[in-house]
Order: C-alpha cells, then sequence, then structure tokens
C-alpha cells in the first residue's frame, strides 16, 4: 500500500466499523533521573457491532438489553507618604517635566499584534517569553504611570493612561489582574532613587522595566502550576467520562512537587506540561456513563476469584514442565470436552463460562464448524469482530509479518492471517496453541501462520540474542492474560500487578522485537501506565475503545507507526 493511500485511509478513520477520535493530548513529563520526556496521543473509539451473532447464540434475555449504554485606568498618582519617601531626587525630576512621558518607547499601533487572542475562556501561554511578548507594554507602562504620573502633564497623563487601557492583555495572569493594587509592582525603583539621588529617568526606566520583567516570571510560573495541575485534573475528569480510567495520581501534578528539589526520588514520571482536547460531544453523550457500571449484555455474567490458569491446566490435565509429552493433534474422540459447540452441557453449573457460551457465536461466527476451546480460551478469546477490527487496523500499515505473542485459541491470529498477514503464534500452553491451530483450519488459514509453543519472553530472548534467529517482524500484537474474569472488580487495571507476566515487562520485550505493537487491555487499565509505555517507546500513542454494541468491552492501544495519525502530521514527517 502506498503512503499516500494509507494517510488517505487513516485520515478517514475509513475502517470496517464506524470509528471516531474523541480526543487529542500531548504531556511534557519529567521523569524520575530528571530527563523530559513528550508524550502524545489520541483517545478513539471503535462502534463494533454483531447482533446478528449475539442473536444466533440464542441468549436467553430479551434484546432490550442490548441498548444499555450506554484596569478602568483612572488616573493614577502617587499616595503622599510614598512621594515623600522619594525625597530630592524626586524634586529633581519634577523639574524636568517631561522626561518622565519622554523617555517612553514610541507606542505605536504594531504592538497590539499577537495581543489579542480569539476565543473564550483562558488562553495558555506557552512560555512566559509568549506572555512577556502579549504583556510587557501594558505592564512597564501602567506601572510607570503609577509611579510617575504625578511628574507628567495633564495631556501626556491621559495619553498614557488611554494606550495602557487599549494594550491591556484579554487574558492577564492572576497576579496583573488588578495590578495596580498589587504591592510588588508599586514603587518599584524607590530603592534605586534612595541610593542613587542622580539617577536619570533613563536609568531609572531601564530599572523599572528590569524588575517589572523579573517580577512578572516569578508570578507567571507561579501562575502556570496553578494553571497545569488545573488541567491535569480537567483532562482526567474527562477521560473518566469517555469511560477510561485515567490513573495519575495527584502527586504527579505541578502543584504537590518541586521541579528544582533534586533530591527528592520520583517514583513516577511528573507531569510539567499537559494540553489536551476532547471532544465534548462525545464526552456529554457517554456523560455519567461508566462502563464497568453498566449491567452487562450477557446471560449470567459473575466474577468469581478462582485462579483460572490453575483450573484450566488441571482441566486439561497437561502441564508444561514436559514438552516433550505434548500432543498436537486434536482427537474428536478423547478431547470431547474442548469442542465449542458442545459446551452447553459442560458448562452447565460454571456461570462464569456460560455466559460466554449464550455469546459464543459472537466469538467465532463458525463455532459449530469445529472450534475448540479450554476454559481460559472461553472467557480470553476475542470476540470476532473486535478482532476483524484490530487486525484490518494492523495489516493496512504496510504489516506482512506479525507476532501474536499470546495466541490463546486464535482469534486474533486468524483474523490477522485472513488479512493476508504472515502470523507467528505463540503460547506457552499446548493445549490452547492445538485449539488455535485447529481453529485457524476452520478459518482455513492454517498454512499462514507458525505456531510455536514457547514462553514468549525465551521467544524473544533468542531473537534478541542471535539476530540470525529473528524473523523480519513488522508488529506484535500483545494479548496477555489478565488475572482471570475478576479483572474488573478493581476500579484501575493495574499492568504491572494485573497481568501475569507483567504487563510493563511484556512490553519492554515486545519493543525489542518490533516498535510497532498493540496491546489488546482490559478497558479500565490505567491511562498513566499505558503513556509510561509511550515515554519507554518514544512514540505516539492511541488508545481505542472497542465499543461493542454500544458497550465499551477492551481497548487496544496503539504504539509506533500503528497508532492513529492525523494526514497533516504524517507529511510533516
Ligand atoms: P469480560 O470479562 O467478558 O468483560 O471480557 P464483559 O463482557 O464486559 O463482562 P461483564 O461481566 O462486564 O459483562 C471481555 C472480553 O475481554 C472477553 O471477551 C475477552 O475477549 C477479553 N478478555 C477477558 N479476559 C479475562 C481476558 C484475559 O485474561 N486475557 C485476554 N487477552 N483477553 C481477555
Ligand atoms: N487473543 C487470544 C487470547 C489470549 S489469552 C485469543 O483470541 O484467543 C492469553 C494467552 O497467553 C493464554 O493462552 C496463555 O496460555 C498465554 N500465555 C501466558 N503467559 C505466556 C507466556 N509467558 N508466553 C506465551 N504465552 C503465554
Amino acid at each position: 500500500m502506498s503512503s499516500s493511500t494509507e494517510s488517505v485511509l487513516d485520515e478517514q478513520g475509513d475502517y470496517q466499523w464506524p470509528w471516531c477520535q474523541m480526543g487529542h493530548f500531548g504531556i511534557n513529563f519529567i521523569q524520575s533521573d530528571d530527563s523530559k520526556a513528550y508524550v502524545e496521543g489520541d483517545l478513539t473509539r471503535a462502534y463494533i457491532k454483531d447482533y446478528d451473532l449475539l442473536k444466533a447464540s440464542k441468549r436467553p434475555k430479551p434484546e432490550e438489553t442490548e441498548e444499555l449504554i450506554q484596569t478602568d485606568l483612572s488616573e493614577m498618582s502617587l499616595k503622599e507618604d510614598e512621594t515623600e519617601a522619594l525625597g530630592e531626587a524626586s524634586d529633581k525630576l519634577l523639574d524636568e517635566k517631561d522626561r518622565a512621558f519622554e523617555v517612553l518607547p514610541k507606542w505605536s499601533s504594531d504592538k497590539r499584534k499577537g495581543k489579542k487572542k480569539k476565543g473564550k475562556g483562558r488562553y495558555n501561554y506557552h512560555s512566559f517569553k509568549e506572555y512577556w511578548d502579549v504583556s510587557c507594554f501594558w505592564l512597564t507602562q501602567l506601572t510607570w504611570l503609577n509611579d510617575f504620573g504625578e511628574q507628567m502633564t495633564e495631556d501626556n497623563r491621559k495619553e498614557l493612561t488611554k494606550q495602557c487601557d487599549e494594550m491591556k492583555p484579554i487574558y492577564p495572569i492572576d497576579h496583573h489582574e488588578n495590578l495596580l493594587e498589587n504591592s510588588d509592582y508599586q514603587n518599584v525603583t524607590k530603592k534605586m532613587i534612595e541610593t542613587n539621588p542622580e539617577a536619570t529617568f533613563e536609568e531609572i526606566y531601564a530599572e523599572h522595566c528590569s524588575i517589572i520583567k523579573k517580577q512578572s516570571e516569578i508570578d507567571y510560573h507561579i501562575f502556570q502550576t496553578k494553571e497545569v495541575t488545573r488541567r491535569c485534573k480537567d483532562m482526567i475528569s474527562r477521560v473518566k467520562r469517555l469511560g477510561y480510567a485515567p490513573g495519575f495520581e495527584e502527586t504527579q501534578f505541578p502543584a504537590f512537587y518541586n521541579l528544582e528539589d533534586h533530591s527528592k526520588i520520583r517514583e513516577k514520571p511528573v507531569i510539567k506540561e499537559i494540553r489536551y482536547t476532547i471532544d465534548e460531544a462525545y464526552a456529554k453523550k457517554f456523560c455519567g456513563a461508566d462502563p464497568r457500571d453498566e449491567k452487562t449484555d450477557e446471560s449470567t455474567a459473575s466474577t468469581s476469584d478462582i485462579n483460572i490458569q490453575q483450573e484450566s491446566s488441571s482441566q486439561n490435565n497437561i502441564t508444561n514442565d514436559n514438552p516433550s509429552e505434548i500432543r498436537f493433534n486434536f482427537n474428536p474422540e478423547t478431547e470431547q470436552h474442548l469442542i465449542a459447540s458442545n459446551a452447553e452441557k459442560l458448562y452447565a453449573n460454571d456461570p462464569e463460562i456460560s455466559k460466554y457460551y449464550w455469546q459464543r457465536y459472537r466469538l467465532f461466527s463458525r463455532l459449530d464448524e469445529g472450534i475448540i476451546m479450554d476454559r481460559e480460551g472461553w472467557f480470553s478469546v476475542t470476540p470476532e469482530a473486535i478482532a476483524e477490527h484490530i487486525a484490518d487496523r494492523v495489516v493496512r500499515h504496510n504489516v506482512s509479518v506479525v507476532v501474536d505473542a499470546f495466541t490463546g485459541v486464535g482469534g486474533n491470529a486468524i483474523q490477522f492471517a485472513l488479512r493476508g498477514a504472515h502470523v507467528i503464534a505463540i503460547d506457552m500452553d499446548p493445549v490452547r496453541l492445538k485449539c488455535a491451530r485447529e481453529n485457524a483450519r476452520v478459518y482455513g488459514v492454517e498454512d499462514y501462520i507458525d505456531f510455536i509453543c514457547a514462553d514468549f519472553f525465551d521467544v524473544a530472548a533468542t531473537w534478541t540474542m542471535d539476530k540470525k534467529m529473528a524473523p523480519k517482524v513488522d508488529a506484535v500484537f500483545l494479548s496477555p492474560p489478565w488475572g482471570g474474569p475478576s479483572y474488573l472488580k478493581a476500579k484501575e487495571f493495574d499492568l504491572e500487578t494485573g497481568c501475569c507476566p507483567n504487563g510493563v515487562d511484556i512490553f519492554d520485550v515486545s519493543l525489542k522485537i518490533s516498535p510497532n505493537i498493540a496491546y489488546f487491555l482490559p478497558r479500565n487499565t490505567k491511562v498513566s501506565q499505558l503513556t509510561e509505555l509511550a515515554i519507554k517507546a518514544k512514540s505516539r500513542m492511541e488508545i481505542e475503545q472497542s465499543s461493542l454494541n454500544s458497550k465499551i468491552k477492551t481497548i487496544t492501544v496503539y504504539y509506533g507507526k500503528l497508532a492513529y495519525r492525523e494526514k497533516s502530521q504524517k507529511e510533516e514527517n
């Protein structure tokens, strides 16, 4: 696919299912070693529907349960006691009446350029320089007028008052809102005049400007800290309204740490600056609809603390300790418990699994043609429509070889292969890998998939140590175990402790194989952790929610070239 075709497709979000970009963010971080990092990304959603497959699964519940989610500058004069304080020097200055005005730089209407920013609300200045450019005339002249206006002629005083009025920035920082009431901005050159009565107006004016600038810079930074903290909190509440689990902690916001304090060990990257846009229309549409609070659209949803992996191993009566005993051929006589279409009876007393049976065709539309699954396969296989969408997204980026590092029963591997990719399918569980191969046969794509029964960490280590052993990999897909169906019990899913193996370690190892990673994760995974992965990958990111029949089921996080990029951004690079 040519890159121009690719950008057109991506720009449209021209996927099989309706897709939208709900938000965009850019965050500057300071990491634990004081280094800086920038992460840019998008929050998106794919609206996938599979009502037909759900219907065919003969759900016992009625259809309705599907529709769930879902400064008047009046003349200023020095007060009497302040005028006295200026002492003899002031008297001398009074003789030279208009020098207090003439020393000022010539005003021209050009200086207004860049001052007015259109739009409502606050303007987010990018730097002190930007703020100073917009406000220096007003800050220096108004304070000068306040300190020396009495020594000007009536006309000049009026003229300067008018200019100051016109040059007031639309969005002054809080400290400058009532500038002349702020003691930090009154009689700023008093000390200089007292210690150097011979000082000329030129010298006094230069000192005046320098002091005003220094004070403004201090106040600007205090203001910025408050602003960035406010923006952090605001972004987090909006992200929550979209159904994500933000995962950021207050200690990561500027108001809660001291940037200068290098002695403090920071455990997590802290936010220096944050910018975002969130589409309010989407935020409103799903306002208050935390998908985790919603009822399920499945029949007998329940959760349990049972250690699913142990159960699975005992049920299959196979351990991974002795790979030489593994038999990869499926025997329908002796392994009837794996046949998916027979599972109703097998799992009749196992509500955790029977709920998946009652949505079985959404897992594999060709389930009755010989699909096989073990217990863990049932609750961890990616629903077919979601797997189709992910495959479409991954393969369209000139991806011909995909590593499916946690293949399971093959839900994703099959869809990558169906879209023409060559798949390297890895799983350390021989029974599940056997299921994957059998299922790939049902879909006619077994020849496009290499099955490797091994620990992904071992495979990755082999490929990393010996480059000759390593295939050319275009993308890595990750769908590790989430610790069983109880992953939704916690408000926020922790990538490090929730995934087994550790989800951060999995990502680190995958990065050594390819920068292009699609990470399939629980919908309540902490956005903060996903952002930290993007810092490591030095890549942009996209967190895509898979909405299945209006319910957010899962998220897929794309890194590297798999992440959404607007056409204009593509052209820039
Ligand atoms: P789910 O637990 O069935 O959520 O998982 P749902 O349907 O929202 O449940 P409810 O009780 O809130 O109604 C949804 C999907 O996530 C499953 O169909 C799987 O595709 C995927 N999934 C679930 N688990 C527990 C795992 C897992 O451990 N690993 C992987 N890779 N996918 C999983
Ligand atoms: N996407 C799959 C489901 C994956 S479930 C599908 O659609 O079917 C997660 C799988 O990861 C399980 O099958 C489990 O056996 C496997 N797994 C867990 N740890 C692993 C490891 N270290 N290396 C390889 N596979 C692993």
